[in-house]
């Protein structure tokens, strides 16, 4: 909060957005289209959010670009051409620039300004938004565009400080990169983001240490150049292609949707057929192969036991192998998409230490101690993580009604109506918010969900005249049960992820995405067509 401005603000807006990523952009377009004013706050200098601020060698989308990408726009989505079967980080965000320019977004973006608090005003049933630069906003509503993986998360490491060379966190990468070329480079951590950039390093630098603490569960990405007649078959009818999308849980891979059949119910030869199949296909659809994989542990083990073979397949040396293996269920956290990752480790430059058994002691001037034992390095790169899902939006002082603090509001994990609102803070909104698909899906497709969703009620309430809209409690306690009964089906809950918190020492332990896209954008209009059932609306 800064002290030194006390004046009432004198920017007045519909809205003020948080965030000038993917949700950000197309919310601002959005109102505008619908003739509201708004100012998006936007901590970085750039746009683009999640791919402006990961910018680590080997960063690449997860999710197919003919999919990954906006489809509010014919003409945007007709004229873009993808390279390359997962779009690059470098290349979605000139995708992130091409559309700010030619949406003509930027004038209404603050850039290199970071909101510090937002606070509800009952009186005039508004949000006063301030910011590190000592501005004051006001806006009938505030939506946080700030994103699911945004607020990194650097451990508290005994010395970290101390490290006399450069350490650089893979969420908050300098814009200028960074030079590998003889030095001794330590990584700590093999989530997606070690996992893609482990073997970029490995072969730029003398020497790569990884710190592994759980061993990743990594299937091929299998990028190759995008095929033109794929993209041109796609765009010959590209909202049918969307639409089929849109119907899969995942909101994305309709064209290589899941084996509707349980891996217990075939011989050992089909089970590897199947997974063979999807093994050389590449992708995150590896999880599709048979439907119960992420429900009955005896046909996770199935999977996870092919996943196994194939690393001491790759792997040379049996105990690396053995150290890569993990022993848990796969696809429970995120599984990670590798190019080369399990063949980086038969590389002479590089060695695999475990501190899931022996954790990181301390960091000293000259490397990483892990029992007696000094590694010595000239470079660490963190690629530990976020406070996933809340962390952004903790991060912010926002009060609402009575002065009360989202913060304590969800002291025992979050709680939201549809991901999308929150009881206690009226014309609040949260894209992609806990209790909603994001992170589950293609987040694009959900993000334009959501915005499309919060563009329509607002609409409503101006058209209606009214002031206000909040969550009800008996709605919002309901979404909650819903979110854990859905979780619960599956077997998520069952491991460490950060879909639960759990990457995040103190962190409640509640599972925060809701499964199923498809259902849930059925229950959201649902509820808009009600006149916003669940949402207490006033003049
Ligand atoms: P992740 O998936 O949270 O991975 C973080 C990694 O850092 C993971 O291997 C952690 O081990 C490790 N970690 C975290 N804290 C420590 C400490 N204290 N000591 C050692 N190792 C640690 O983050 P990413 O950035 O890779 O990926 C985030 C998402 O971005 C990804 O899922 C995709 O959706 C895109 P752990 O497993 O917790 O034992």
């Amino acid at each position: 909060m800064s002290d030194s401005v006390t004046s009432a603000p004198t920017d007045r807006f519909d809205a003020v957005i948080v965030g000038a990523g993917f949700a950000g952009m197309y919310m601002l377009h959005r109102l505008r289209q619908q003739g509201m004013t708004a100012r998006v706050l936007e901590a970085g200098s750039g746009v683009g959010g999640t791919w402006y601020w990961n910018r680590y060698p080997g960063a690449r989308c997860d999710v197919d670009s003919m999919e990954y990408s906006y489809q509010f726009s014919e003409e945007l989505q007709q004229d873009w051409e993808w390279t390359e079967r997962f779009a690059a980080q470098p290349e979605i965000l000139r995708y992130a620039e091409h559309v700010a320019d030619r949406f003509d977004l930027r004038r209404d973006i603050a850039f290199a300004t970071r909101v510090t608090g937002a606070a509800f005003d009952e009186h005039a049933g508004r949000w006063t938004v301030r910011t590190d630069r000592g501005e004051e906003l006001s806006g009938q509503f505030l939506i946080m565009a700030t994103g699911c993986l945004s607020s990194t998360n650097t451990p508290d490491f005994p010395g970290l400080d101390t490290f006399a060379g450069d350490v650089f966190h893979t969420g908050r990468w300098p814009t200028d990169g960074v030079a590998f070329a003889g030095r001794r480079v330590g990584v700590i951590g093999t989530g997606s983001s070690g996992v893609q950039s482990i073997p970029i390093i490995a072969a730029q630098a003398d020497a790569l240490t990884v710190f592994q603490r759980t061993a990743a569960w990594v299937v091929p990405a299998r990028n190759e150049p995008l095929d033109p007649d794929v993209q041109a078959a796609i765009k010959a009818d590209y909202p049918a292609f969307r639409e089929a999308n849109s119907q899969m849980i995942v909101a994305f891979g309709s064209r290589y949707p899941s084996n509707d059949v349980s891996v217990l119910a075939v011989d050992p030869d089909e089970q590897q057929r199947q997974l063979e199949a999807r093994w050389n296909h590449g992708g995150l659809q590896f999880m599709g192969a048979f439907n119960d994989l992420m429900f009955d542990p005896a046909a996770n083990a199935v999977a996870a036991d092919f996943v196994r073979a194939k690393i001491h397949e790759i792997v040379d040396d049996p105990a690396v192998a053995d150290l890569l293996s993990p022993d848990t269920l796969i696809g429970c956290k995120r599984l990670c998409l590798g190019t080369d990752y399990y063949e980086t480790y038969n590389r002479p430059n590089v060695t695999l230490v475990d501190v899931g058994t022996e954790p990181i002691a301390e960091i000293v001037p000259g490397g990483v101690r892990v029992g007696d034992e000094v590694h010595e390095l000239d470079t660490l790169v963190l690629a530990t993580g976020f406070d996933a899902m809340t962390g952004a939006l903790a991060a912010i002082d926002i009060r609402g009604r009575d002065g009360l603090a989202l913060r304590d509001a969800w002291s025992a994990g979050p709680r939201t109506y549809l991901g999308l609102g929150v009881v206690g803070f009226p014309n609040l909104f949260t894209i992609s918010g806990p209790g909603s698909p994001s992170v589950l899906t293609n987040m694009v497709v959900s993000i334009e969900q959501h915005v499309d969703w919060i563009a329509g009620c607002t609409a409503h309430l101006r058209d209606q005249g009214l002031a206000t809209i909040e969550a009800t409690l008996p709605a919002q306690d309901a979404w909650v049960e819903f979110v854990n009964a859905v979780a619960g089906m599956t077997l998520y809950p069952s491991c460490n992820s950060w879909y639960l918190g759990a990457n995040v020492p103190g962190k409640p332990r509640v599972f925060m995405p809701l499964i199923g896209f498809p259902t849930y954008a059925e229950q959201c209009a649902a509820v808009a067509a009600k006149g916003y059932e669940g949402f207490t609306l006033s003049a």
